[in-house]
């Protein structure tokens, strides 16, 4: 059973990404994953929770160079204690390196050029879980990194991977941090590839054919590696971390939604964005369903193939975008831009439909039908939903990297399917995965212990349906005592024309991280948070926990967030 459903992904994974060129997967990828890599920021003084690093960050702002002998010499105790850790003796465990790096030091952009903005001072620690041989003698083992800051906060944040992972970024901390990641505020941060190196790029997932590699993907390794991350922090600042964090997006953002459903002791709070949840159903939507959908209606070839690209025009993009913003960008009070209420959004294709002759003012019928159809999400041919509908938003026209729904063609998945029909149930059934599908509902244990579970989710995110991830929540309120209790402890955001973590039409720069370490440690939970982003200078907007959305109060500067309220 299990092999079967490790061949189907592996398969459809090949479909979707294999034929790529890397360079183009690398830097899509990159603008996918990290649109926030731009803004790191340096110089913030850490919270300040911890009383020690509190009163060292209070007294060197307010003293000055008076103070900096104290801080050389702290320093000179957390090189000692860096360095020491080389020593660590721990079962199954090899320190490959621990050594003290300086403020001011940056770290490589894997995915493009350029770089982080100065670091602060902190022991970095590399090191491998079960470094072993397998399938071929390949050497597997699950590799980490681990930034402690000399100012420490106090607290443990694991950032998630992305992809395939295979391999071990940059431990910053960046999701859902705002400008400020999580190492610039005091966390020590560790991240990991999740047991196997990456041979081509970010969509290598080449690594399921070793069965502890696939295991250590789909659920294991990041338990593991926090286990282990605790230890050092313990050992090096010889205190424990006194609350632990996660903050993953994609492929990070399953890993959250796993570690809360199988490991519910090891973190205080978790934040799982635009998590890749059920990547084998969202593949067969995004790379079966809606090309499909699509190649049904396109103008063909000399040989009778689908001119997919060619199945929907500029000027149908256009008619369905101003029809689409003309139906519900004003329902939040504002006509701005961004759909703020998605779930309020009532926007049909059909509603474009030409009555008479076609012309450049209405959409074919065939094709407001086909659209309907693909967004709608995929449905077996007794009318079953195995994965549900995309939402109409702002992103759904956009071209690559994050290319929009109504923009097909060869991609980051690779090649467009050819085929004109498909079996959905069949293909449904082989694309369940269950040890990598992060769709436990049962939280009992997660939510008893005080664990915080906030969600977040691009409306506009083009590879996995935010309707996926919120009907998780809906379905995980449900079993928990319903959403009134569950919003105690568990939230949810859509992000307007954000796209697959980060990017669009969108203010996709907001501090979950920091609303997240107030609810756990002080037990105020957030209503909203504030974003911005580049697509729009100077404007800012409350991002709100459903039930509600951002709705504009009728007066005042419409950029300015304080001038709209959660409702
Ligand atoms: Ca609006």
């Amino acid at each position: 059973m299990v092999i079967e459903a490790d061949t189907a992904y592996d398969s459809n994974v090949q479909k979707l990404f294999g034929k790529k060129k890397m360079g183009e997967i690398l830097l899509a990828f990159r603008n996918l994953m990290f649109p926030s890599a731009r803004c790191i920021s340096s110089g913030t003084t850490p919270r300040g929770r911890d009383g020690e690093a509190k009163m060292r960050s209070v007294v060197l702002s307010i003293v000055g160079l008076s103070i900096l002998a104290l801080t050389v010499s702290a320093s000179a105790q957390q090189k000692d204690s860096c360095t020491s850790l080389m020593d660590s003796k721990m079962s199954g465990v090899e320190i490959t390196r621990a050594a003290h790096v300086d403020a001011g030091s940056t770290e490589p952009n894997l995915y493009g050029p350029g770089h982080s903005n100065p670091l602060p001072a902190f022991c970095r620690v590399e090191g491998v879980i079960n470094r072993r041989n397998g399938v071929g003698g390949e050497e597997f083992g699950i590799n980490f990194a681990l930034a402690m800051p000399d100012l420490w906060n106090g607290d443990f944040l694991m950032q998630g991977g992305g992809g395939g992972n295979g391999f071990v970024m940059p431990p910053l901390g960046l999701t859902a941090a705002g400008d400020t990641p999580g190492l610039m505020r005091g966390f020590a941060v560790v991240s990991t590839d999740t047991g196997h190196k990456s041979h081509g790029g970010p969509f290598d997932f080449g690594f399921m054919k070793d069965e502890q590699a696939y295991l250590d993907f789909a659920y294991a390794a990041n338990a593991q590696v926090a286990g282990l991350a605790k230890q050092i922090i313990a050992q090096h600042y010889g205190k424990a971390a006194a609350f632990s964090y996660f903050a993953g997006c994609s492929t990070g953002g399953r890993e959250g939604m796993i570690l809360s459903q199988r490991y519910p002791s090891v973190f205080n709070g978790i934040i799982s964005g635009d998590p890749a949840m059920r990547t084998g159903l969202s593949n067969l939507a995004i790379g079966r369903w809606i090309p499909i959908a699509f190649n049904q209606i396109a103008p063909k070839d000399a040989n009778g193939k689908p001119l997919i690209e060619q199945s929907i025009t500029g000027n149908d993009r256009k008619l369905i975008m101003d029809g689409l913003m003309h139906q519900c960008d004003a329902k939040d009070g504002v006509a701005d831009g961004l759909i703020s209420d998605p779930l309020a959004c009532d926007f049909d294709p059909e509603m474009l439909a030409c009555k008479g002759e076609k012309n450049d003012s209405c959409l074919a019928a065939n094709k407001a039908a086909a659209i309907k159809k693909a967004l709608g999400g995929p449905r077996t041919s007794g009318g079953t939903q195995v994965y549900p509908a995309f939402l109409y938003d702002t992103g759904i026209t956009g071209g690559a990297p994050s290319r929009g729904l109504l923009s097909p063609g060869p991609g980051i998945f690779g090649p467009a399917p050819t085929d004109m029909t498909m079996d959905v149930g069949k293909e449904a059934l082989a694309a369940n995965q269950p040890l990598v599908d992060s769709i436990s509902t049962n939280l009992t244990t997660f939510s008893a212990h005080g664990g915080k579970l906030i969600f977040y989710h691009g409306d506009s995110d083009p590879w996995f349906s935010p309707l996926d991830t919120f009907g998780y929540y809906k379905d995980m309120a449900a079993a928990n005592g319903g959403l009134e209790a569950v919003s105690k402890w568990s939230q949810f955001y859509f992000v307007p024309g954000m796209s697959h973590c980060g990017g669009g039409q969108a203010l996709d720069q907001f501090d979950l991280l920091g609303a997240m370490v107030n609810w756990v440690e002080k037990g105020a939970g957030p209503t909203s948070v504030i974003a911005t982003g580049k697509a729009f200078p100077g404007r800012s907007r409350p991002l709100c926990a459903y039930p509600k959305h951002a709705q504009y109060k009728g007066g005042g500067n419409p950029e300015d967030a304080n001038n709209f309220e959660c409702r």
